[in-house]
């Protein structure tokens, strides 16, 4: 029986500061009841889809910022969302900004917030819950920037790690389901964690500017997209896994997000992509026997990685100068977590 479930991106246009939660709830089921009549079963709907890309606004009381935040999910005004995608039995990525009363590293219980995302399925559950870990931007007032971006103002870094779980889906008995969330596509190491978990298929939302907001150099407009696509493919192909990415679009409060929402198969390939930079909903049909392709062959971890060489990755955070090549420097010297022991080595030493 082939595995073939019907997925949609539903980009949304912009909120603006003055919209309330019921207008982009609204819309959003509006959406949802597009998705029903195209037989999708999956819908992956933006980051913070419910206000205003608020991080673009400064508070000198961050206390302020809560009104941007859910305290409890659902809610009263996210409630409808979940009784029209349990009417139509359609699953739903939601991402949001959660105030969570939880204890922090140090046992300590208080009100934590993070810009998070929940797969919802369709029956009401919340099967899995992700809060973004690459949090881009600054967290005090930069007066050299067009546009703040304080993501680190208002957002505590993710606590939950990159989880995948598989779970019925649709019609599917079971899915293998990630998410992350808009600046994360862009860290290869996110796609991979989620990878080392067979994950099937990736769900994530973004708010990205269509301009460079810092003043830190010159990007050509048209590499903003290029950038977001680039990374979306990649990371689909270099894991073996679909990926359904959802904009919030368009211009709120005079920010221009751009769109360009688009469902990757495990090949890399744009299988539907968003042309406008409103409401729009784009579909494909994903049949997940086309991960086994990379994952047999290219992409076969278990046979191919070399974690012994790729201690960098983990116990660094930034990057550090390299040795200065000399005569006396063997190479391959100037890596010096790099060249252990090959795994097969150490078992043929026993
Ligand atoms: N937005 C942007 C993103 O990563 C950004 C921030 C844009 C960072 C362009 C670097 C370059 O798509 C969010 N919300 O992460």
């Amino acid at each position: 029986m082939p595995r073939i479930i019907t997925v949609a991106a539903a980009q949304l246009g912009p909120l603006q500061l003055a919209d309330t939660r019921a207008v982009a709830v609204a819309r959003m089921v509006r959406l949802l009841e597009r998705a029903r009549v195209r037989g999708v079963e999956l819908v992956v709907f933006p980051e913070l889809a419910l206000t205003t890309f608020f991080p673009r606004h400064y508070r000198e009381d961050v206390a302020e910022a809560d009104i941007w935040f859910e305290k409890t999910m659902p809610s009263v005004d996210t409630q409808p969302l979940f009784d029209a995608a349990r009417t139509y039995g359609i699953s739903f990525h939601l991402g949001y900004a959660e105030i969570a009363v939880e204890a922090d590293a140090a046992g300590i219980m208080r009100r934590r917030h993070f810009n998070t995302c929940i797969l919802v399925n369709g029956s009401g559950d919340i099967v899995l819950k992700y809060r973004k870990v690459h949090l881009p931007g600054h967290a005090a007032f930069d007066p050299k920037r067009a546009v703040q971006h304080l993501e680190k103002r208002y957002f505590e870094v993710g606590n939950l790690g990159f989880p995948v779980v598989r779970a019925p889906i649709g019609h599917l008995s079971g899915l293998n389901v990630g998410m992350m969330i808009c600046n994360d596509r862009r860290w290869p190491e996110a796609w991979r964690v989620l990878g080392l978990q067979s994950v099937e298929l990736v769900m994530l939302g973004y708010n990205t500017p269509s301009l460079n907001q810092s003043a830190s150099g010159f990007e050509a407009p048209h590499l903003r997209v290029a950038h977001s696509h680039l990374s979306i493919q990649a990371g689909a192909y270099q894991n073996a896994t679909f990926a359904v990415a959802t904009a919030k679009a368009g211009v709120e409060d005079g920010c221009e997000l751009f769109g360009h929402s688009i469902i990757v198969n495990p090949q890399g390939e744009i299988l539907a992509q968003a042309t406008s930079w409103d409401d729009e909903l784009i579909t494909a049909d994903c049949d997940l026997a086309q991960v086994q392709l990379g994952r047999s062959t290219i992409f076969d971890f278990e046979a191919h990685r070399r974690p012994e060489a790729y201690a960098r990755i983990t116990s660094q955070v930034g990057a550090v100068e390299p040795c200065v090549w000399s005569r006396d420097l063997q190479p391959g010297q100037s890596d010096s977590t790099g060249g252990l022991t090959r795994v097969d080595d150490r078992k043929a030493a026993g």
